[in-house]
């Protein structure tokens, strides 16, 4: 396996909630280390854009309303086989399908709002880091 990158974000209702501490200590502990990391807002046109191949589904508006309803927190992590390690970290797309310990499973509300992103291909992973970060910003 080869060192290589990934890309998370963690959404308005953990950032809310005060979870970013607890999630950025799970994402350590399990071995990732944070590249380039920042909180932001996204308006509701970049949030789309970030979710453009979501568009023709019949979520895409809620989707775009809630990426844009409260501040994230997008980073760039890196660890042996990180797109494939941090999607099982994460757990499945719908809490109620995640897996016990999971950060989904601890900390999301819904399918919707379900705490955290996390690319699904290295290719991904680059696009998705890029849209919120210059090379500068990674170290
Ligand atoms: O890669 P994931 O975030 O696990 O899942 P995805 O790429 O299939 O979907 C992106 C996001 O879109 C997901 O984190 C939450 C939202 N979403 C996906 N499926 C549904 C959904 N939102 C609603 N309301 N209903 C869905 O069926």
């Amino acid at each position: 396996m080869t060192t290589n990158r990934t890309f998370t974000m963690i959404k308005p209702d953990a950032v809310a909630e005060g979870h970013t501490g607890a999630i950025t200590k799970m994402i350590e502990e399990a071995g990732f280390r944070i590249v380039a990391i920042k909180k932001t807002l996204l308006t509701p046109e970049r949030a789309g854009e970030f979710y453009a191949v979501h568009s023709e589904r019949p979520f895409y508006n809620d989707l775009r309303n809630y990426m844009s309803s409260g501040a994230i927190v997008p980073m760039i992590l890196e660890k042996e086989n990180a797109v494939a390690d941090f999607r099982t970290l994460i757990g499945a797309t719908n809490p109620a399908q995640a897996a016990d310990g999971t950060i989904r499973k601890l900390f999301a509300k819904s399918i919707e709002a379900n705490a955290i992103h996390g690319s699904d291909s290295d290719e991904n992973a680059q696009i998705e880091g890029s849209f919120f970060f210059a090379g500068t910003e990674q170290y």
